[in-house]
């Protein structure tokens, strides 16, 4: 399995591995640096986690793996598949924050980004209630 998702209290939760780059910091453009993470999403909150291979050497999978990298507030937010001018790679969502950070989350497995697609929906409906 690549990770679980429960219905906590009323808000949602999941992690799991999933492939994510940033492509824009408030509103500037950035250069896409894709790379596998550890994505948490806990009370309206997704954190995504450094790659362990970027880590330096020496550093272990477990500790490494633990690191937050972005962490990205739903409130306010927004998420829908990529169109495919975003990126040649397939099942791609896109995700935008209130503050116009943007983020791209794929994963070769349709159903894996599927359910990534409607917990993070979800949570961003529940939040609006909040
Ligand atoms: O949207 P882009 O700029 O074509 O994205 C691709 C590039 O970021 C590329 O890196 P460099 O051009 O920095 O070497 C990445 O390797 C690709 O993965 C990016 O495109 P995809 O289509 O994979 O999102």
């Amino acid at each position: 399995s690549t990770g679980f998702h429960q219905v906590h209290g009323h808000l949602l939760e999941k992690a799991g591995i999933i492939n994510k780059t940033k492509v824009a910091d408030h509103g500037k453009k950035m250069r896409k640096n894709w790379g596998q993470s550890w994505t948490v999403l806990h009370g309206g909150i997704l954190t995504f986690h450094k790659d362990p291979k970027s880590a330096p050497a020496g550093t272990t999978m477990k500790s490494s793996q633990i690191v937050p990298e972005y962490t990205v507030e739903l409130k306010g937010a927004s998420v829908s598949w990529a169109s495919k001018d975003k990126s040649s790679k397939k099942n791609v969502l896109e995700l935008k924050t209130r503050q116009a950070c943007e983020y791209l989350l794929q994963y070769d497995t349709e159903s894996v980004i599927a359910d990534w697609h409607r917990v993070i929906q979800d949570a961003i409906k529940q939040l609006e209630y909040d």
